[in-house]
């Protein structure tokens, strides 16, 4: 039998998975278990039903994905699960990252893709979004989220002083 997962992240590229790091980092600082793949909407698109199977056959909760340029795969990937799909877009390439932004946003009614910030900021946020969907049924997941918002709050407040 699969390894249990809570998470599942797919990028489209190999080149997306620096910024992605910052999601592992974070799914990491809340204990949470999660599956990597590489597995491109458009190059790939047999490996990606494969991945998204996998991951539901190990008990996934959310995905996430990232992806740049024509970023289908989190619509992809929503359009084959009923489970909740984070879309992070990919910055830093073509046109202003415009591409990927209105890529991932603009799903048709039915699909819906919860989009996140571009680049690194929506990488940490695709964790936390994560995090706080399977929070909902778990309240000690609940208690280090106000943790997390402690800190942050304390180390804005300590900048001021
Ligand atoms: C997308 O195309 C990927 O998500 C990546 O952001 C972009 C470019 O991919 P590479 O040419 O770097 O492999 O599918």
């Amino acid at each position: 039998m699969a390894n249990k997962i809570d998470v599942a992240i797919i990028v489209g590229s190999g080149s997306d998975l620096p910024m992605m790091n910052e999601t592992v980092k974070t799914l990491k600082e809340f204990g949470l278990f999660y599956s990597l793949n590489i597995a491109s909407a458009h190059r790939a698109s047999k490996y990606l039903k494969q991945c998204i199977q996998e991951a539901e056959n190990s008990g996934v909760k959310v995905f996430i994905a990232a992806a740049g340029m024509a970023a289908a795969l989190p619509g992809v990937i929503a359009s084959e699960t009923v489970l909740p799909v984070i879309g992070v877009p990919v910055d830093g390439r073509n046109l202003s990252s415009f591409d990927s932004l209105f890529s991932i946003v603009q799903m048709p009614k039915g699909v819906p893709v919860a989009t996140v910030a571009l680049g690194s900021a929506g990488a940490v946020n695709a964790a936390l979004l994560a995090v706080q969907i399977i929070a909902v049924v778990n309240e000690n997941l609940r208690e280090k989220l106000r943790v997390y918002r402690n800190k942050m709050s304390n180390a804005v407040v300590s900048e001021d002083l």
